[in-house]
């Protein structure tokens, strides 16, 4: 345990105090640039901090604002203790952090330890076999009997996230080091104390700068192996390590030490961990308050449910919503009584909700956005926003790959044409799921573009800015915007959407979306139309609902025994 003095640190974080909070994502590369190079800052979030003010969230998550050589988006580290100077200074940074907690918003940063940059200074002098720092990362030789830096000479088979090869060549060693991502990622080696102690030093430096709490990068990838690690021998031909780098052996260790190390629980803060991969088995286990790990995790389940068959990275399909809601559900009853679930929809990876799950036509975009948000919001757990979401942006109209940036999206391209698919077909999938739909620029206005930036935006915005805008939707009453206010207030109000017990209902149906959440004597009814079509009201497998109070709604009271597309309502039930 650290004995640092606690008081000013720890001001405004009551215990559980984020479990009625919601929080809001902010991709600062994309969210407002103050400068006008093209790429958003943190003075620029300062400068919008009315509008996050207003729509009524509680913390703020910004994804990495480190200094980085941007391979990655910021994901790729080189020193956690600066800011990348496209992003503003230390000092730029702690105004924002004033300005947050003047208004009663709190902020998290992004914790991204299962990696660096091939740039930070730990990896460079790791490159040196003599140095003690060789250790920090996970070098292997070359495959027996190859020469190394041949095609094929990789350790094993294991393909990176963004690359065909989870094993990076340096020549000067002629040895390889493990890259799940890219080349530009190094694993850090969590088996060497050293490592683990230079990662809570640097969180610790970030507490007493005072922020609230770390999102944590693909967190449950710290603990390797034993193949990878050296105490077991690795396959040469094997390829499923990905699979097996999840959830790893000390994982849950590492995590308590962590949380003792650093003071989390200690001082309050709000931890949620990136888990691909995760069940809801690992989930308890992270997030049981008496295991001392994390708050809550985000689960990819329900964001992989639309993969394809195989495991080529460009194939997907329609989800039915029996599968999605069951999903959710399952999520939810496994984190009933022990634990805490995290509740997402959309985020810097995936393509924007409202064109996934919604329909994101001129007739059904808002109402869809809406009824979305009413779904996830009412569930149990803590809701994020992610930056856009409550306008209802939408996916871009991407349809060449010069128009894509991000390097998971060239990857796949590659990948694709390597294999010999048609390009259409990669293309469609990238038109579907690209991480790019979730990075074009914030739509703030109708004016030049869209009042992200004077300069040229480093990502094409969305052309529809000239209608979906926060600025046009903050003078609407019935906008998607002013629909997540009212859920936020809602949830900030209401000890049963905070609290209350979830129960799915007709869990088949594949249009309605509904359940309950009950507290004490009070009930709450949730009937979402997730189609595009009208629906009726089942006679049977819901509450009665005579004398109902209707506390949200995306329609005007109307037929209480019909739906129209993408209606739903709150209702209290008597
Ligand atoms: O993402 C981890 C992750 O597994 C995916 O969401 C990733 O985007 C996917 O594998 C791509 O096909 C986290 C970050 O959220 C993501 O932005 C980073 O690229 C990644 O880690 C590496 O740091």
């Amino acid at each position: 345990m650290t004995s640092r003095t606690t008081d000013p640190i720890d001001a405004g974080r009551p215990d559980g105090w984020w479990r009625s909070a919601v929080v809001y994502q902010i991709y600062p590369r994309s969210f407002q640039d103050s400068d006008g190079d093209g790429i958003g800052d943190i003075p620029g979030i300062t400068r919008r901090i009315d509008y996050l003010a207003d729509l009524g969230v509680d913390v703020l998550w910004l994804s990495p604002v480190y200094r980085s050589p941007q391979v990655d988006n910021g994901y790729d580290i080189s020193d956690y203790q600066d800011i990348d100077p496209e992003f503003g200074t230390l000092a730029d940074l702690d105004a924002l952090i004033a300005a947050a907690h003047e208004r009663g918003i709190k902020l998290v940063m992004d914790l991204v330890v299962n990696h660096t940059s091939d740039q930070h200074p730990w990896f460079v002098e790791s490159r040196d076999p003599a140095s003690a720092k060789r250790d920090w990362y996970i070098w292997r030789p070359a495959r027996p009997g190859f020469e190394p830096g041949t095609p094929g000479a990789e350790p094993d088979r294991s393909p990176a996230a963004f690359a065909p090869s989870a094993w990076a060549y340096d020549p000067t060693s002629r040895e390889y080091y493990f890259a799940l991502f890219s080349a530009g990622q190094p694993d850090l080696n969590w088996e060497n104390p050293d490592v683990r102690q230079a990662v809570y030093a640097m969180m610790r430096w970030w507490i007493d700068r005072g922020i609230d709490g770390f999102r944590m990068d693909v967190i449950n990838l710290i603990s390797k192996p034993a193949e990878l690690t050296g105490a077991a021998p690795l396959d040469p031909d094997g390829d499923q390590l990905r699979l097996r780098v999840t959830n790893g052996p000390r994982l849950h260790e590492f995590l308590q030490e962590m949380n003792r190390e650093t003071g989390l629980d200690e001082h309050n803060l709000v931890t949620v961990g990136e888990m691909p991969g995760s069940t809801v088995e690992t989930a308890v286990l992270t997030t049981d308050p008496d295991r001392h790990e994390l708050n809550m995790v985000f689960t990819f389940e329900h964001v992989r449910m639309d993969r394809g068959p195989g495991s080529r990275l460009w194939d997907f399909a329609d989800v039915p919503l029996s599968a999605l809601k069951g999903n959710l559900a399952h999520w939810q009853d496994g984190l009933a009584d022990v634990g805490w679930n995290s509740l997402y929809f959309d985020n810097h990876d995936q393509p924007r909700a409202v064109s996934r799950f919604g329909d994101d036509s001129p007739e059904h975009r808002v109402n869809s956005a809406k009824t979305l948000g009413t779904v996830l919001h009412l569930h149990k757990g803590t809701p994020y926003v992610y930056q856009g979401e409550e306008l209802g942006m939408t996916n871009a109209p991407l349809t060449e790959i010069g128009q894509y940036r991000d390097i998971s999206a060239l990857n796949v391209h590659a990948a694709a044409l390597a294999a010999g698919v048609p390009e259409g077909e990669a293309l469609r999938f990238l038109a579907a799921r690209s991480r790019d739909h979730a990075r074009t620029p914030m739509q703030w206005d109708a004016g030049a573009h869209a009042g992200f930036t004077t300069g040229t935006p480093w990502l094409a915005l969305n052309p529809n800015y000239d209608t979906i805008n926060a600025d046009a939707a903050r003078r609407d009453p019935d906008s998607v915007f002013a629909h997540f206010r009212k859920l936020i207030a809602l949830r900030h109000e209401s000890a049963a959407v905070q609290e209350g017990r979830f129960q799915l209902l007709l869990p088949d149906h594949e249009q309605l979306w509904a359940f309950t959440r009950s507290l004490g004597d009070e009930t709450m009814l949730v009937l979402a139309n997730c189609s595009s079509s009208p629906v009726t009201v089942p006679a049977e497998g819901l509450p009665d609902v005579t004398g109902a109070e209707l506390l949200l709604g995306t329609h005007a009271a109307g037929d209480a025994g019909e739906l129209a597309p993408w209606e739903s309502r709150i209702l209290r039930l008597r």
